[in-house]
């Protein structure tokens, strides 16, 4: 039956593709959407994106939500005293017109409070990234395996 659910989810996230392409409107492109695989118990999980803004205007990320964990947290590692530490971002993070937003292993990161299953590669889950002005955008997050980029988070 987990084998099915994947397919399922695999085959939805290529219809969801087609329709993300065709719509031209839209001037944020969310990329590079993943997760790093857990254990099989796993407080908390790391995922990563990126996101581009083609536009005029700048935008706000204010959140992500997703039945994958109990919540999902925007966090920034910063360095202190040579120790790495991870601080919660407060008030969403600006997508500057022109520019664009980076969740990478190392820096800005999501922090998946609660995972409701343990993430196994290859299999996706669905999110969606709540902008100030664009709105609820759907996005499908790739796990990949525990030891993919560099960091823990
Ligand atoms: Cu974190």
């Amino acid at each position: 039956m987990k084998r099915m659910t994947g397919w399922a989810l695999a085959l939805a996230l290529v219809a969801f593709g087609g329709v993300q392409a065709g719509n031209a409107g839209g001037e944020l492109r969310i990329e590079n959407t993943w997760a790093r695989a857990t254990p099989a118990v796993a407080p908390v999980a790391a995922g990563y994106l990126t996101v581009v803004n083609d536009g005029d205007t700048a935008d706000r990320l204010l959140r992500i939500d997703s039945a994958i964990a109990q919540r999902i947290e925007m966090h920034q590692t910063v360095h202190e005293d040579g120790v790495m530490r991870m601080r919660r971002i407060e008030g969403g993070i600006v997508v500057p017109a022109h520019g664009r937003v980076v969740f990478a292993p190392g820096g800005n990161h999501l922090m998946l409070i609660g995972p409701v299953r343990p993430l196994v590669a290859g299999e996706h889950f669905e999110a969606t990234l709540v902008f100030e002005r664009a709105g609820a955008r759907k996005a499908s997050f790739e796990v990949r395996a525990m030891d993919a980029g560099a960091h823990r988070h």
